[in-house]
């Protein structure tokens, strides 16, 4: 196999460059070829001087991530990297794209480094669960101090080129479209500095105060993560007047543990999970797809409002519909206030709240969609509504256009079949609030085109959205295993559990918040019937008496102004009034494992359930859904992975034992040993 590490002689400088796709990942022949590389520019006499550069997209992106987990092939990167630095020959890294991780912690090896102005460089790996394994913790403090670094590998987030610069990491910046001349350049510049600049021979100036204070201020960000601290305590030992060798040997060992960890392999998973969503199986990756150069809104309500936030920020012209003048005028308003107050916070410039607002036009009349390549309908969810409204859009928009629909439940297929072009329909479905949460399911009709589903996919991607395709099924994929959960939940607190003790299960196990707390943000009065006297559940009860949630002060909860909840004796009564009327058993002490087992098996099985029916894809991909629609905690993995770090066996018997009907899929599993696909 040839390597993927070549050189190239340039005088005296030898550029050793890396060349293999997608992203120059680290893995094993990456690693062999740039050891052989240095070790020819050492022992070569004609070379005063190395440049370590990639091909491609990116500087390296990184370890290889697929090859966590299996036995090590050598050399490891920590030993390539003590090697580069150890050369007595200058060796600088040329950084473009994205210099992440292992390829961060190369580049930190490396006595220079130069890198073009549009180059990111981090350290991610504590997305992953994990650490910079490869000397990173104690070399980024040794050069950019300990806030930085703490910033940085806790965080995970990569900084730009010029702020690495001010901060050391960098040092220097290159033309955009000259790196490999002005690292060679650089490289002949520095060829006779003596000694070398190397990091791991710098001292750290301790900063207890900061990492205390990075502690506190981060400790939310962090709740539930094992990374973050096993990050902060390697940079607290670089702080402390270790030696190089000591912080390495403790980094290693943090390495160790969060990678042999379930966290860490829950990250991984929804890593891979996340890119193989947006794979269709049976659309090929090369399927043309349809121009979108404007798009439709059909409501300019809270999802309307999101939904056209979104293509506005990635500078797609939106033209927004509502039937009022006054409900368009308040929905263009709060999205000019949306972008206003992420200006404030200075995450965008003022001018593109101007480029945004520029791009939108509010109009009263469908036929002024008649030009759009993509209209998405967001308006009340029912079905009769939505037919007709497809059936006039089939009159007005133009031919090729894709019709799609934000319904959160409904038939897709029976929407398209209101139209003379069901291929061209799709269900788009937004999570609230649409220009945040990164989730879309896109909702694939039995008629709906490749083309259309590959031109949505991609789209979802320029948008940032992540995208998962569902089947038409009631609520698809994230709200069909809503449904047991809050049916469980219901079913608990008739039987003695109270909605603080239900919601803090939920919350401990990672969730951002639990059934009722969700059913009192969403509104206890979605699909309630609004007769008052006609009371056949809690809920009814609840709603009958204006207990519609936050927004009426009084939910599962009661909400003071600011709304902060607090346990409500109203509700307490009003369950205790209904299990007497009902004539439920007495309630009884319920354990939290017994919330966990009733809440959180029963979507597994839903889960399974919607596998057996071809209505996912496969579990990864119902794992992204509940990650980035739901905030099910990513060090978990989505539920189907959690499944299988329970043990399929166990949840299996759980669920019998709680009287639930099994998935046939999930209990061929669970026998078997294997796990759900
Ligand atoms: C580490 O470095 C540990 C060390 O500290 C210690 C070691 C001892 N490995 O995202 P994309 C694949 S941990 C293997 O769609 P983009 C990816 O799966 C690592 N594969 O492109 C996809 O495959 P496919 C720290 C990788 O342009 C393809 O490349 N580094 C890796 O949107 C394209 O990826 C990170 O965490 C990898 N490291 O974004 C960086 N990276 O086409 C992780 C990517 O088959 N990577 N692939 O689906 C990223 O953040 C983004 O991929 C990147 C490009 C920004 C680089």
């Amino acid at each position: 196999m040839t390597s993927p590490i070549r050189t190239e002689r340039h005088g005296d400088v030898l550029v050793i460059v890396s060349d293999s796709p997608p992203v120059n990942a680290l893995g094993a022949a990456v690693r062999q070829g740039l050891e052989a590389g240095v070790k020819e520019g050492v022992a070569d006499a004609s070379i005063t001087a190395m440049v370590i550069r990639c091909d491609g997209r990116t500087f390296f992106a990184g370890a290889d991530i697929t090859e966590f987990g299996k036995p090590m092939q050598e050399p490891g990167l920590p030993t390539v990297i003590d090697m580069i630095e150890a050369a007595d020959k200058p060796v600088v890294a040329a950084i473009h794209g994205t210099a992440l991780g292992g390829g961060c912690e190369v580049a930190l090896g490396c006595h220079y480094r130069i890198a073009v102005p549009s180059a990111k460089i981090g350290t991610p790996e504590v997305k992953l669960g994990l650490l910079p394994g490869a000397g990173g913790t104690q070399r980024i403090p040794r050069i950019a101090g300990v806030k930085l670094a703490l910033e940085m590998t806790a965080k995970g987030d990569p900084i730009s080129a010029s702020r690495a610069k001010d901060a050391g990491l960098i040092d220097r910046l290159a033309g955009e479209d000259s790196l490999e001349a002005d690292a060679i350049a650089f490289a002949r510049e520095v060829a006779s500095n003596r000694p070398l600049p190397r990091a791991s021979e710098k001292n750290v100036t301790p900063d207890p105060e900061a990492v205390e204070a990075f502690r506190k201020e981060n400790a939310r960000r962090f709740r539930g993560f094992d990374a973050p601290a096993a990050n902060i305590a390697c940079v607290e030992k670089a702080a402390s007047g270790a030696s190089f060798a000591d912080g390495i040997a403790f980094e290693r060992a943090e390495f160790m543990k969060l990678m042999m960890g379930v966290q860490s392999a829950a990250q991984r998973h929804i890593f891979f999970a996340e890119r193989q969503a947006a794979k269709i199986d049976d659309v090929p990756a090369d399927t043309p797809l349809r121009p979108i150069k404007k798009v439709g809104v059909i409501g300019a309500g809270t999802m309307g409002g999101g939904i056209s936030m979104n293509f506005l920020s990635a500078g797609i012209p939106v033209t927004i519909v509502e039937m009022q003048q006054d409900a368009l005028d308040r929905g263009t308003g709060v999205i000019r206030k949306n972008y206003e107050a992420t200006a404030a916070k200075g995450r965008i410039k003022p001018e593109a709240v101007e480029a945004a607002m520029g791009a939108l036009t509010p109009t009263l009349s469908l036929d002024d969609l008649a030009d759009c390549d993509l209209v998405i309908e967001a308006v009340y969810e029912n079905m009769d509504v939505k037919k007709e409204l497809f059936g006039k859009l089939d009159t007005i928009v133009k031919k090729g256009a894709i019709l799609a629909s934000n319904t959160s439940y409904l038939n897709v297929d029976e929407i398209a079949a209101s139209t003379g072009r069901p291929e061209d329909v799709v269900g788009m479905h937004f999570f609230s609030p649409a220009n945040v949460m990164k989730l879309l399911e896109v909702v694939r009709g039995e008629k709906t085109a490749k083309d259309v589903l590959a031109t949505v996919m991609a789209l979802a991607k320029k948008i940032r959205k992540v995208a998962v395709v569902a089947g038409v099924c009631h609520g698809f994929i994230g709200n069909r295993m809503l449904a047991p959960r809050q049916i469980e939940a219901m079913k608990l607190l008739m039987e003695g559990a109270t909605p603080e003790q239900v919601d803090k299960v939920h919350v401990a196990f990672g969730m951002p918040m639990g059934p009722f707390q969700m059913s009192d943000l969403a509104g206890v009065d979605i699909g309630w019937h609004r007769d008052p006297t006609r009371i056949e559940s809690i809920r009814d009860a609840l709603a009958a008496e204006k207990r519609w949630g936050q927004k009426t002060q009084a939910g599962f909860y009661d909400y003071d102004e600011r709304r902060n909840p607090s346990p409500s004796p109203r509700v307490a009564e009003i369950i205790e009034e209904f299990r007497q009327k009902s004539g439920a058993p007495a309630p009884r002490e319920i354990s939290d494992e017994e919330i966990v087992e009733r809440t959180l098996y029963p979507m597994v099985n839903e889960g399974a359930l919607i596998l057996e029916e071809g209505k996912a894809q496969r579990a990864s991909d119902i794992d992204v859904v509940w990650i980035y629609g739901y905030g099910w905690p990513v060090y978990r993995g989505g539920p189907m992975f959690w499944a299988g770090t329970e043990g399929l066996p166990k949840i299996v018997a759980g669920l019998e034992k709680h009287g639930c009907a099994v998935a046939r899929s999930l209990k061929d599993a669970a026998a078997s040993g294997g796990r759900l696909k």
